[in-house]
C-alpha cells in the first residue's frame, strides 16, 4: 500500500494522515466544498473536490470517491469514523474496485451493524448479555409476557440502532403497546427496518468499552478499556483509559469477553466492543462498533500503540507484532471533546467565527484538531472542534493536567464545551471515580442566561417546558442526527 485516500474530513483525516505519512504512504484527501480551505485538505499529497457541502453530495459520495481512487492510482481507503466507516455496501464496493478497505469485512460490518445479528454470532461463546429476547418481538402478547418475567422497567431497542438511537424505556404493562409501537415506527424511518427486541433496564450503568485488534491470520488481542460514562444524549463529553473502577480480574475477563466477540465475525483490524457495568459490576456485552473510535487517542497514550498504524499493516495482510503478554497499561489518560455548542444554552450549537484559536503545548498533552484562527465553523457537520487529551503516570495527574491545559486552551468567536470540561475535572463525583452515565443529567446545572421576558411569557415556556419533559423522559435517547437536522433546518 503506497497511496491511501481518507475518506473523512476534520481531525480524523488529519490523525490517519499523519501516521501514513510516518510510514512513507502517500495521501489524498477528499473535500466538500464547504471544506476547500479545511486542513486536511493542505496535509494531502494530493486532494479532490468530490461535493457541494451536505455529505449526502460529497463525504458519502461513494461512486465519485471510488473514482477518485481509480483516477489517482490508490491502493487503499481510510473511512475514519461516521460517515462510510460502518457501511458494509461501501466496503464491498471498495473492494470490488480492487481497493483495498482499512477496516473489517463487509461481513463483520453487516453482522454487528444488526444488534440481532451480533446477539446471535456471540451467543454460543458464553458472553454475559443483558436478561431479554434474542428475536425481534412480533407479537405484542408474547412479548408483554417476556417482559413480565424480565420484569419492568424494560428498555426497547431497534436491532438496526446503535449508539442509543430508537430506544425506548417501558417503566410497566400499561405503557408497552404505546411504546412498542412507538419504536417500531421510529425504527422504520430511521433505518427502514423496524425489528426491535426488549431488554432488562439496567437504571445507573457505567459506559465501559475494550478496544480489539485482530489480524488476518486469526489472531486477536484486546487493548484494555476506555470509559465513557460522562455523556450526554449519547455524545460522549470526557473519556478515560484505564476505568476507575475495574480491577484487574475484571478487566481481564472484560477483555477476554471482548476478544471472543471479535472472534465471533472473524474480525479484522481495530474494533471496540461495548459493554454496560451495573453497581454490582456486572458487566453486560451491548454491541461492537467496526471502526476507529473518536476516543482512541486515550489507548494510545496507555499502550503506546499507534492505533491507525496496526490497521494500516493489518490491512496489508501483516501478522500482529504483538501478542497479550506484549501489551500491558502505563499511566491514565483523559480526553476532552471540544465541541462548538453552548453548554448555558442547552448544548446547542454555537456557530461563528474563531476569532481567537489557541491550543495548550507541553509533554503529556496531545490535540488532535483541524482548525486554525479565523476559519468559520462549518455548519454542515458535526461540531466537535477538538479532542484535548492529557496523560499523567496517575488519574490524579491526568485530570490536573486537563484542568490546566483547559485554562491554556483559548477560544474567542464561539462557545465551547471548554468550561463544561472543567466543571467535570472538578467535580468531586468524577474526581472520586463515583459516576455513572447519569452524570451530566444529574449534577449538571448550567446558570441559564438573564432573561427579561414578562412573568405570563416565563411561566408559559415553563408549561411548554414540563409537557417536553415528560415526552423526552420516556425516550431516554435523542437520536445523534439532531444536530444534523438542526443544520439542515439553518440552510
Ligand atoms: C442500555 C441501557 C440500559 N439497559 N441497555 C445506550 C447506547 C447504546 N449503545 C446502548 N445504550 C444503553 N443501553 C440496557 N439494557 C442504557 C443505555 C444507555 C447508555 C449506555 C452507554 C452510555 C450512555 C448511555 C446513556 C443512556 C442509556
Amino acid at each position: 500500500m503506497k497511496k491511501i485516500l481518507i475518506a473523512n474530513r476534520g481531525e480524523i483525516a488529519l490523525r490517519v494522515m499523519r501516521t501514513a505519512h510516518k510510514m512513507g504512504i502517500k495521501t489524498v484527501a477528499i473535500y466538500s466544498e464547504a471544506d476547500r480551505d479545511a486542513p486536511h485538505v493542505y496535509f494531502a499529497n494530493e486532494a479532490v473536490c468530490v461535493g457541494p457541502a451536505p455529505s449526502a453530495e460529497s463525504y458519502l459520495n461513494q461512486k465519485k470517491i471510488i473514482q477518485v481512487c481509480k483516477d489517482l492510482k490508490v491502493d487503499g481507503i481510510h473511512p475514519g469514523y461516521g460517515f462510510l466507516s460502518e457501511n458494509a455496501k461501501f466496503a464491498k464496493a471498495v473492494t470490488k474496485a480492487g481497493i483495498k478497505f482499512i477496516g473489517p469485512s463487509p461481513h463483520s460490518i453487516k453482522i454487528m451493524g444488526s444488534k440481532l445479528d451480533a446477539k446471535d454470532a456471540v451467543k454460543k461463546y458464553d458472553i454475559p448479555m443483558v436478561p431479554g429476547v434474542d428475536k425481534a418481538i412480533t407479537d405484542v402478547k408474547a412479548a408483554k409476557k417476556i417482559a413480565k418475567t424480565i420484569g419492568y422497567p424494560i428498555l426497547i431497542k431497534a436491532s438496526a440502532g446503535g449508539g442509543g438511537k430508537g430506544m425506548r424505556i417501558v417503566e410497566n404493562e400499561a405503557e408497552f403497546e404505546e411504546q412498542m409501537n412507538r419504536a417500531i415506527s421510529e425504527a422504520v424511518s430511521a433505518f427502514g427496518d423496524g425489528s426491535v427486541f426488549i431488554e432488562k433496564y439496567v437504571g445507573s450503568p457505567r459506559h465501559i468499552e475494550i478496544q480489539v485488534l485482530a489480524d488476518g491470520h486469526g489472531n486477536v488481542v484486546h487493548l484494555f478499556e476506555r470509559e465513557c460514562s460522562i455523556q450526554r444524549r449519547h455524545q460522549k463529553v470526557v473519556e478515560e483509559a484505564p476505568s476507575a473502577v475495574l480491577d484487574e480480574d475484571l478487566r481481564q475477563r472484560m477483555g477476554e469477553a471482548a476478544v471472543m466477540v471479535a472472534k465471533s465475525c472473524k474480525y479484522e483490524g481495530a474494533g471496540t466492543v461495548e459493554f454496560l457495568l451495573d453497581e454490582h459490576k456486572n458487566f453486560y456485552f451491548l454491541e461492537m462498533n467496526t471502526r476507529l473510535q473518536v476516543e482512541h487517542p486515550v489507548t494510545e497514550m496507555i499502550t503506546g500503540v499507534d492505533l491507525v498504524e496496526q490497521q494500516i499493516l493489518v490491512a496489508r495482510g501483516k501478522k500482529l507484532s504483538f501478542n497479550q503478554e506484549d501489551l500491558s497499561i502505563k499511566g491514565h489518560a483523559v480526553e476532552l471533546r471540544v465541541y462548538a455548542e453552548d453548554p448555558k444554552n442547552n448544548f446547542l450549537p454555537s456557530i461563528g467565527t474563531l476569532e481567537r484559536y489557541e491550543t495548550p503545548k507541553g509533554e503529556n498533552i496531545r490535540v488532535d484538531d483541524s482548525f486554525l484562527e479565523g476559519m468559520q465553523i462549518p455548519i454542515h457537520y458535526d461540531p466537535m472542534i477538538a479532542k484535548l487529551v492529557t496523560y499523567g503516570d496517575t488519574r490524579k495527574e491526568a485530570i490536573a493536567l486537563m484542568d490546566k491545559a483547559i485554562s491554556n486552551y483559548h477560544i474567542e468567536g464561539i462557545e465551547t464545551t471548554l468550561d463544561f470540561g472543567q466543571f467535570v475535572m472538578n467535580h468531586k463525583a468524577f474526581v472520586s471515580g463515583k459516576f455513572d452515565t447519569h452524570f451530566v443529567k444529574k449534577y449538571f446545572r448550567p446558570n441559564a442566561k438573564e432573561n427579561k421576558k414578562s412573568k405570563e411569557e416565563t411561566k408559559l415556556v415553563a408549561q411548554i417546558a414540563a409537557l417536553f419533559y415528560e415526552q423526552a423522559s420516556k425516550e431516554i435517547n435523542i437520536p445523534e442526527a439532531q444536530n444534523e437536522i438542526w443544520y439542515e433546518n439553518r440552510k
